[in-house]
């Protein structure tokens, strides 16, 4: 039996839709705690799980979430401990892997596999809709207006070379642009069939990740996987990516020293259908750090 740390934020504030807070309690108190000890050999740790303080504006109560969230990361990063954190919104991000890079305070050793429907990379300043779960990219890369480098607080950033975005297929212009224009490698799924598919895909980014980074981690927002196998997210967008082949090719990876933790986000247990949404965070989570893989 293997024992992770598993942190959480039961916070979808930054989100269009509420509903994603309940994916913390879900992976904590459903019948997957049971289906991982069993099936996977795996238990969880848990630590304190985070929410926003919503008697404060959005944003201040978002920039001290994050505060705390990265907090926490450091401490098990600086143990090398590595962690399952289970979101909340993608706007997380910013509180996990800020977290990461200020822990490990070499911004050119982490690597970070992002697989998501869309870019994250809005600020402010080029956002239709304000919903800062679509901002956290660009936060990460040091590329924020004034009011989104204020949520993101005094967090290194991280090295667009070493970012690669996996399962892309809604965005706009001006995300694009700001990802073309740092060079971040971008796999849509027009390039992914492209390239022999999801597997062939994401091995090689591994074996990338394994030679360039020290440590590399991996944000999986459920909806880059095809709403078919992951129904429950705010957002969903058709002609995904495979759940099955996603949690086979990441079977094991656990036992890498190299990966520092994984963040599962946007879950929304309200939208999820016959618990399918629920058994693929159970499956990916099994299968990357449980011990029965061999
Ligand atoms: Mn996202």
């Amino acid at each position: 039996m293997r024992t992770i740390e598993a942190i959480g934020a039961a916070s979808c504030i930054a989100g269009n839709r509420f509903g994603c807070c309940g994916g913390p309690r879900m992976l904590r108190h459903s019948g997957i705690v049971g289906a991982l000890a069993r099936k996977h050999g795996l238990l969880l740790n848990w630590q304190q799980v985070l929410e926003p303080h919503t008697e404060t504006d959005k944003e201040t109560a978002l920039r001290a979430l994050f505060h705390n969230l990265s907090q926490q990361v450091q401490t098990l990063v600086r143990q090398q401990r590595p962690f399952v954190f289970m979101g909340g919104d993608h706007a997380c991000a910013m509180g996990v892997w800020g977290g990461v890079l200020s822990a490990i305070r070499q911004r050119q050793n982490l690597g970070l596999i992002w697989i998501d429907a869309h870019m994250d990379s809005h600020t402010f300043a080029t956002s239709g809709s304000g919903n800062i779960h679509g901002m956290p990219l660009a936060a990460l890369l040091g590329q924020a207006d004034p009011r989104l480098a204020n949520i993101y607080g005094q967090h290194p950033f991280l090295d667009p070379s070493r970012l690669v975005l996996i399962g892309v297929r809604s965005y706009e212009k001006a995300e694009q642009q700001l990802l073309k224009h740092l060079g971040v490698q971008v796999y849509d799924m027009a390039r992914i069939r492209r390239s022999g598919g999801l597997g062939v895909v994401l091995r090689r980014v591994l074996n990338s990740m394994r030679s360039r980074c020290h440590h590399y981690g991996i944000t999986i927002d459920l909806d880059g996987i095809d709403p078919r196998d992951a129904p429950g997210v705010g957002v969903p967008v058709v002609g995904g990516l495979s759940g099955a082949v996603l949690s086979r090719t990441l079977k094991g990876l656990g036992s890498d020293p190299a990966l520092v933790g994984l963040e599962i986000s946007e879950f929304n247990p309200l939208r999820d259908k016959n618990h399918r949404t629920e058994q693929l965070v159970e499956e990916l989570v099994g299968s990357i750090y449980g011990d029965r893989w061999r």
